[in-house]
């Protein structure tokens, strides 16, 4: 629940998250098996997700980090000082402190649909940063976001970092990007910074073991899933017949995560029966990757215009302010 009272999830009378069990029973039913992303962040996955950040094979965390250390001169130039940094997502422990350091901001809006999370990381950094006012707001962000009265006319600058955006497909993100314009002021005339990462295309084999580590905890975090499904939603799922795979699709340009049935298998979730033959998948999750133009594209179609561009020294991933 919000301090207005207003519960964000909404669960049946077992308690059960109603949108989980309708995501997953429609993305059972169909022919390619297919459940969104946004189902692997419970709290097991969450903290698998962190682990990720740490792997030697996942680069994007760090490569972002370099760009955020390397060029506060920059954005302190571009950005100034003074506006309302707006973050989509709770603040991760090392980047938003970064750019906070870079650009005095006015004040810090995090913006997360986990309270527990926001409350969290909002009160870390708030005592890392004393002085900086810090307003957490629980909402969805993919909608329209109404901003807490004390930053009314104050200029925004939304960050955006991790290159989740490419987590999602075209049609999704451009409707992200524009509900950020709208949640920015971009309607009222205000003039709102997005300084936002995303992750480039690069070889192959790069892509695949950032998603597939030797350690095997980009798999747990997959699995996991399956396992949130048996926990929450009274399912039978055989975790140990479901193998992880990471693929690149290059028509795409995105590695698909799939949970992939080892041997043949029945079983059922909330009652609802279910079968995988030995090969079948369940496609998990999209993180597309991007090139210096199609990011752009993104951008422009989603109401931005891109102004200036950073990448890592060795090229792999961006980092875009954008004007709206
Ligand atoms: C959160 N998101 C940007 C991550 C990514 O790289 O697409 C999620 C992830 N999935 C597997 N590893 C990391």
């Amino acid at each position: 629940k919000t301090e207005q009272g207003i519960a964000l999830v909404d669960r049946d009378e077992d308690g059960v998250d109603r949108a989980f069990r309708e995501d997953v029973l429609a993305g059972l039913r169909q022919r390619q098996k297919a459940i969104p992303a946004r189902w692997l962040y419970d709290d097991a996955g969450s903290q698998l997700f962190e682990d990720i950040t740490e792997l030697e094979e996942y680069y994007p965390t760090r490569a972002e980090t370099e760009i955020l250390e390397a060029r506060s001169t920059e954005f302190a130039e571009l950005i100034g000082t003074g506006r309302a940094v707006v973050e989509f997502g709770s603040g991760s422990s090392v980047k938003t402190p970064l750019l906070l350091r870079a650009i005095d901001p006015a004040a810090y809006v995090p913006l997360d649909i986990s309270g527990d999370f926001l409350r969290m990381s909002a009160a870390a950094l708030a005592e890392k940063f004393p002085a900086l006012n810090v307003y957490p707001v629980e909402a969805d962000f993919m909608r329209q976001v109404e901003l807490p009265g004390e930053v009314l006319g104050t200029k925004k600058l939304g960050f955006f970092p991790g290159s989740t955006i490419g987590n999602m497909v075209a049609r999704t993100a451009v409707d992200l990007l524009r509900s950020m314009r709208a949640t920015l002021g971009a309607e009222e005339g205000e003039m709102p910074l997005l300084l936002i990462g995303m992750d480039l295309v690069k070889d192959r084999k790069v892509l695949e073991a950032a998603y597939d580590d030797a350690r095997g905890v980009t798999g747990e975090f997959n699995l996991n899933l399956a396992r949130r499904i048996n926990r929450e939603l009274s399912g039978g799922i055989p975790v140990d017949a479901l193998r992880h795979l990471a693929r690149w699709n290059d028509d795409y340009a995105r590695i698909e995560m799939h949970l992939q049935a080892v041997r043949d298998i029945a079983f059922t979730v909330a009652g609802e029966n279910f079968a995988m033959s030995e090969g079948e998948t369940i496609h998990t999750e999209n993180s597309h990757k991007f090139t210096r133009r199609s990011a752009n594209t993104l951008l422009l179609a989603g109401g931005w215009a891109p102004k200036k561009r950073w990448t890592d020294e060795q090229g792999r991933f961006s980092l875009i302010l954008a004007e709206a």
